[in-house]
């Protein structure tokens, strides 16, 4: 690996020693020598390359790294070995009876290395196949010990170590990033008590109230049995018939069709833990908690259209951002926030704190912020870390404790039995990303692959000939160890509580909610969703869903689809149901986040001929306001200047086209404006900039692009283009300073015609 290496290596100097004779007196082996790691480099650029994609491990940040060292491998300046250690001569043939020859049986350094390569796949996650993780740690604000004894809240200023892995649900392994689908967020905390996994979604509410639905609501979702179509969408028959006999799956889908489904970046996502906890403080006393992560750097979705578009234009796309972001010094950040309430207060809601279907409205019970979470390292190995961290939302520690709902109580079970046909054993505890940093000590023994080598006689408990040990931590109370919160005891029965039956009232509360371009976007997602649907009878019981949310949104939804609005379907309750003010909380555009231009990917369109000066200006501009510009033009190598100055292209159009940025600017030059001009490739990355609603600033000539790529110059209505800056070179100064503000606003939704 590396650049210097390679640059230092054009040819393969040895090749000519595997033939003929002269195999038979090979040469010594090649080496290179060992990158030297750039601290802050992204891996976005050729002439920076990151210590990930070297040899070498960067120093280690904070706490979790610390432990993984132990099991980190590194083969710089290191011989090549078999699995036992034996050094090997020659990687390139294998043994042959002569040289035009069979292969010898005995081969035992080709047969073990072909043997590994045949093993070298697991299975995927049944669900969430498709995802991305980092390291990191979460910071307590304050001591919360008066709500929970749960160590992270032990302490303002404590710091635990987490390892998060984000994802899609539907896809498999290898499909791409900005499907339409829900995202996991899935966090392990490595507490001092134990491991701590927030299994959660970046939707609040659920699909089905009761676990016993899951594999119903999986195998609608996923492609379908008889002919494997199609890849990670819901859009299709089994998925809608499914959820369309299923109205508790109404508040839901109005999630799953807005822009939260299609998020900007991971970075750019909220995350919740869905169902209602209980924290558990050292007296015993309980209250009810909603677990929500808040991103500070706003949410940020992408439009449709062009998340379509990046599938084809880089499916790794919310992969790299993740990655690239860490690389580049660029945490990402999240606050925790939590909403505390009592048993009492729940009692009185109109919704049943155990549906999973139902948020707690943030009017009703305020989200505090407690901490804050950091991403701060990648992972050294995907396999390793990302695709054998092992997520359950049993593992739970002293402090935090279930509830009775029914979703989270199947739960329990699945994600702990799920690992052991993934990771192939019962212990896949002890794979170092799920290993707890808490001490392990009981009297599980065997089974697959076991790692400890425990000493002694003694396995079992109670026992005299081990002292008694490993001892129990204590039955007394809430203070020493993990114990369940009492409950009443109920009969036994297969039912819902009667709440559980209000089926519309916040869909209905989220709809209203919404500004006029997002309410726009979910119409349109049904059209689109449906319209991949082939049985009409489906839109039809669709339509009868939609009609008990809203009358505007099934006449929309309808008018899409080509069909009239059917009579509403018959509710599952009587009784009437809640009525709920909007609440702006629920509308993506109430959370801007705090981080302006930084991290946004600016394209700096340009040509031969281009104005030095304004790539230049512009360039440094942004790169002082944290974003990323690139130069992109026709060709990869260099352009050639006006004032005859060369400037180095990043990266092409055509491998890098519009969707894949946050804004462009179009570079002064008439020769560089009628380069691009007459360019397919640099019109479409206008017309995509334009549709998809980004900021755009043309400088001087560069507006002879916007012109030959049919811009309009100002809104449908006549009035100017809030988004859109068409400036003269001597403009420049204030037209990039309000660029750049718009940028941390990201989209300008007035312009959509879509
Ligand atoms: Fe699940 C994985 C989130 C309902 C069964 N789920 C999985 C992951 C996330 C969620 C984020 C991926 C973890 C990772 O990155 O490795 N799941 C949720 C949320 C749900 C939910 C927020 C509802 C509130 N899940 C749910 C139910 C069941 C499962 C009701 C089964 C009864 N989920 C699984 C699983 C998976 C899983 C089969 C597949 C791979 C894995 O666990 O490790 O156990």
């Amino acid at each position: 690996g590396g650049q210097q290496a390679a640059a230092a290596m054009p040819y393969n100097a040895t090749k000519a020693g595997e033939h003929g004779e002269a195999a038979r007196t090979p040469q010594p082996g090649q080496t290179c020598p060992v990158p030297h790691p750039v601290a802050s480099a992204s891996t976005a650029g050729e002439t920076t390359p990151s210590p990930k994609t070297g040899n070498g491990a960067p120093p280690l940040g904070v706490c979790p790294a610390g432990d993984l060292d132990r099991v980190r491998a590194d083969g710089s300046e290191q011989r090549l070995t078999t699995n036992q250690g034996v050094p090997v001569a020659d990687n390139q043939n294998s043994l042959k009876v002569g040289l035009r020859g069979p292969t010898a049986m005995e081969d035992f350094i080709l047969r073990e290395k072909i043997t590994h390569f045949d093993h070298e796949r697991i299975p995927e996650r049944v669900v969430h196949a498709r995802g991305s993780a980092a390291h990191g740690y979460f910071e307590s604000y304050q001591d919360l010990s008066d709500l929970t004894r749960a160590a992270p809240f032990a302490a303002a200023g404590k710091r635990t170590p987490v390892f998060v892995r984000f994802s899609t649900v539907a896809g498999e392994r290898g499909s791409a990033d900005t499907v339409r689908d829900v995202r996991g967020f899935a966090v392990k905390f490595y507490t001092d008590e134990g491991n701590w996994d927030l299994v959660g979604n970046n939707i609040p509410v659920f699909f089905i109230q009761d676990a016993m639905k899951f594999p119903d609501l999986i195998h609608s979702v996923k492609p379908e049995p008889h002919n494997g179509i199609p890849q990670a969408a819901s859009a299709h028959d089994t998925f809608w018939d499914f959820v369309t006999l299923m109205p508790e799956s109404t508040h839901m889908l109005m999630w799953h069709l807005s822009d939260r489904a299609i998020p900007r970046s991971y970075r750019t996502m909220q995350g919740f833990g869905v169902h209602t906890f209980r924290l558990v403080n050292a007296q015993g006393a309980s209250v009810f908690c909603k677990f929500h992560w808040q991103p500070v750097g706003g949410t940020h979705s992408l439009v449709w259209d062009e998340a379509a578009k990046i599938i084809g234009a880089d499916p790794d796309f919310h992969r790299r951002d993740l990655w690239e972001a860490i690389e580049a010094g660029a945490y990402p950040e999240w606050e925790l926030g939590l909403q505390i309430f009592t048993e009492e207060q729940a009692a009185s809601f109109p919704f049943d704190v155990l549906d999973p279907t139902k948020i707690v409205p943030e009017e009703l019970v305020p989200v505090q912020v407690v901490g804050k979470m950091t991403l701060n390292r990648n992972p050294d190995n995907f396999f390793a870390e990302t695709e054998q961290v092992a997520f359950c939302t049993a593992h739970i520690v002293p402090g935090i404790d279930f509830t009775n709902d029914p979703l989270l109580q199947g739960r329990i079970h699945s994600y702990l039995d799920t690992q052991i046909s993934r990771l192939g054993g019962a212990n896949f505890h002890e794979i170092p990303i799920n290993a707890p940093l808490a001490p392990v000590h009981n009297n599980q023994r065997d089974g697959m692959h076991r790692q400890a080598v425990h000493r002694g006689r003694v396995a079992y408990e109670p026992n005299s000939l081990g002292g008694g040990c490993p001892f129990q931590a204590g039955m007394a109370g809430f203070t020493t160890a993990f114990s369940q919160m009492p409950q009443p005891p109920e009969d036994k029965v297969r039912g819902k509580p009667e709440l559980f039956a209000d089926h519309y009232s916040q869909a209905r509360l989220f709809w209203i909610s919404q500004s006029p371009a997002e309410q726009a976007h979910i119409v349109n997602a049904y059209r689109f969703e449906l319209s991949r649907v082939t049985v009409p009878a489906i839109r039809v019981r669709l339509l009868s869903m939609l009609a008990n949310v809203d009358p505007i949104l099934a006449e929309g939804v309808a008018q899409g689809l080509g069909m009239d609005v059917p009579p509403a379907m018959p509710l599952a309750t009587d009784a009437p149901p809640p009525h709920y003010e909007p609440s702006p909380a629920l509308s993506l555009l109430s959370r801007p986040g705090a981080i302006g231009a930084k991290t946004r990917k600016v394209a700096i369109l340009a040509g031969h001929g281009v104005d030095a000066d304004s790539v230049k200006t512009v360039y440094a501009a942004l790169l002082a306001a944290g974003a990323v510009p690139r130069v992109v033009a026709p060709q990869l190598g260099q352009l050639t200047a006006a004032d005859g100055s060369r400037l180095d292209v990043e990266i092409s159009i055509e491998a890098g086209p519009g969707v894949l940025y946050d804004a462009v600017v179009i570079a002064d030059g008439a020769t560089s404006a009628a380069m691009l001009a007459g360019d397919a490739d640099a019109r479409d990355f206008v017309r995509l900039q334009y549709r998809h609603c980004k900021p755009m600033l043309a400088i001087g000539d560069g507006q002879q692009l916007l012109a030959a790529a049919g811009i309009p110059a100002a809104l449908a209505d006549g009035s100017p283009d809030p988004a859109l800056w068409q400036v003269s070179a001597g403009a420049l100064d204030s037209a990039l300073a309000e660029f750049q503000q718009a940028l941390g606003g990201h989209r300008n939704f007035q312009r959509e015609t879509d």
